[in-house]
């Protein structure tokens, strides 16, 4: 075998960059595939920065409270406000975008009339982990404008349901760091490669299996959670499932499209529509898993049916593997 041929069997192709996926598969984006590709590489090049900061956490003033809140009263973490301004930087200098609903802002944020979508995000999800070196994560969900272009931004644009997302996404900074995306046809993962600075396909077709054996939920508000929940979580304790609770949703989340399970966040009594919002993290999630063969829901109304009446409004949210959400939500039907 020629020295060549040796060492070519040895050498790993290296997989198919983010860009270059996009342009493969641009027949499955229902709009100019040039348009989802500037999107995407907005979105990864904001995440490719928010990356390097919070692997520097430990080692530049970046840790630690604002001293301010969010939209829901919530404490920011400076890396919260770090990232948003990434986000909207790169977002605004792509051009691509009309408006941006942020957890950390109150309204929608007018970046440019001649933008075809609207963006929703949730910069960095997880702050509450952000000083203890536990993965956290950003996610999105991109709309097309239903307002004509070049005009000024209607509600009819920011206020759409999860159905009519175009494309969605998060991106998780663990141990290693993931872009996870679909745009309604299947589900695909990317790990970033730092050397190269590239995205790099790792995860084609991602498929959540249909059962799991593992349930996510903070059973320290168990004792408001309402009966079906109760009882439902008892039936896991029955099965001998597995609790796993990071507290980071989209590592949860993450985790259990890998190898099937069941998130839930109910109403508590700290929380009486849940905790989790609607635009910025359960829709972009609800996407995903339902291309990638789960379910998610309210415990009533399919999530992607929610017709939002506020940018910060919170849902109840059970979301995993099909026949898992299927089970909780029996038990809320029968309660
Ligand atoms: P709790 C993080 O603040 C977050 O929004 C999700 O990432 C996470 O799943 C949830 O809240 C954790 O909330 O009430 O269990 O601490």
């Amino acid at each position: 075998m020629s020295s060549f041929m040796e060492s070519s069997r040895i050498a790993l192709p290296i997989g198919t960059a983010l860009d270059r996926f996009i342009k493969n598969n641009q027949d499955q984006f229902q709009y100019a595939s040039g348009e989802l590709s500037q999107l995407l590489r907005d979105i990864a090049l904001a995440s490719k920065v928010v990356n390097r900061e919070v692997n520097k956490a430990g080692l530049i003033d970046i840790m630690g409270a604002m001293g301010s809140q969010n939209s829901g009263g919530e404490q920011q973490q400076k890396l919260d406000v770090l990232a948003n301004i990434r986000f909207t930087r790169a977002l605004t200098k792509g051009g691509e975008v009309c408006a941006l609903v942020s957890e950390e802002t109150e309204s929608y944020v007018d970046l440019n009339n001649d933008g075809g979508y609207v963006i929703a995000i949730d910069p960095l999800d997880g702050s509450s982990n952000i000083d203890v070196n536990v993965s956290i994560g950003t996610i999105f969900s991109i709309y097309r404008r239903k307002s004509a272009i070049g005009k000024p931004i209607q509600e009819e644009d920011i206020l759409q349901t999860g159905a009519d997302q175009v494309a969605a996404g998060y991106i998780l900074y663990g141990s290693s760091t993931m872009l996870v995306y679909t745009t309604g046809h299947g589900v695909n993962g990317f790990t970033y490669e730092s050397t190269l600075g590239e995205y790099v396909l790792s995860h084609a077709n991602m498929r959540i299996p249909e059962d799991g054996r593992i349930y996510s939920i903070n059973e320290g508000s168990a004792n408001s959670f309402a009966q079906s929940v109760s009882e439902y979580i008892q039936y896991c304790k029955d099965q001998h499932y597995t609790a796993r609770y990071i507290g980071s949703l989209v590592a949860d989340f993450h985790r259990n499209l890998l190898k099937g399970g069941i998130y839930i966040y109910p109403a508590t009594a700290k929380d009486k529509n849940g905790k989790l919002r609607l635009m910025y993290e359960c829709n972009a999630l609800a996407f995903l898993a339902e291309q990638a063969g789960g379910l998610a829901t309210d415990g009533h109304t399919r999530i992607l049916e929610l017709k939002p009446k506020d940018l910060h409004q919170r849902t109840p949210f059970y979301v995993g593997s099909k026949n898992m959400v299927q089970k909780a939500v029996s038990f809320i039907k029968e309660s």
